[in-house]
């Protein structure tokens, strides 16, 4: 079986959550980079692979795909082991649940407070910023609940981990994580970082 290859660019968050799915799956694959500081995802044979210009991007065979959470579905359905989904479809919904509230429907809190944080000194704004900080803390109030006394958001080790584990670490690149607000989701922050495949990506 030829290896998958991953147009990839390493500090990419939406790359990284696909790294963290092939290496739970060990599956063999070889990245191929992509310089988005010299804008490679739009020139013409990159667009061929992906039309919206965007890393990642898989090769699986004959099967070309972009956009990084089908992706993950993709490897599970066709390497379903080990689970990354539960058995039980609710639960397969409600996983489903979780990653839609961790990337879009937190992403407007989430994008203000990337913006903010990322300004250069004059522009930036500390009453802005802690603003930004603590309207995302408000919305993580989710996950602090539904981790509860699991070790993972859903349980087991699922898709939305892999798909989160990214922003999360992005959060605390910013300053949100870890906080005293959220001690059960710090310390899942913490315990993910010790898995493998995690690793891989710090
Ligand atoms: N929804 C897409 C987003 C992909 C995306 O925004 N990729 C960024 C890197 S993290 C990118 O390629 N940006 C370059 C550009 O937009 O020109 C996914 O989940 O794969």
């Amino acid at each position: 079986m030829a290896a998958i290859k991953l147009y990839d660019f390493a500090s990419s968050p939406n790359c990284q959550r696909v790294k963290v799915v092939l290496a739970e799956k060990k599956l063999p694959f070889e990245t191929v980079p992509v310089d988005l500081r010299q804008g490679d995802q739009k020139k013409a044979d990159f667009l061929k692979l992906n039309p919206y210009g965007k890393v990642p991007v898989i090769v699986d065979g004959t099967t070309v795909l972009y956009e990084s959470c089908i992706i993950n579905e993709y490897l599970e359905e066709k390497y379903p082991e080990p689970a990354l989904m539960p058995k039980d479809r609710a639960k397969r919904a409600k996983v489903r649940i979780l990653i839609d509230y961790g990337l879009a429907h937190l992403d407007s809190a989430y994008q203000k407070l990337r913006q903010e944080a990322t300004k250069k000194e004059p522009e930036k704004n500390p009453e802005a910023l802690e603003s930004a900080k603590n309207e995302v803390k408000g919305l993580l109030q989710r996950f602090e609940r539904e981790i509860g006394d699991q070790q993972y958001l859903a349980g087991e080790f699922t898709l939305a981990d892999a798909d989160l584990i990214p922003r999360f670490l992005r959060l605390e690149g910013f300053g949100v994580l870890p906080d005293s607000s959220l001690p059960r989701l710090s310390a899942y922050v913490q315990r993910i970082k010790e898995r493998p495949s995690v690793k891989a990506i710090l």
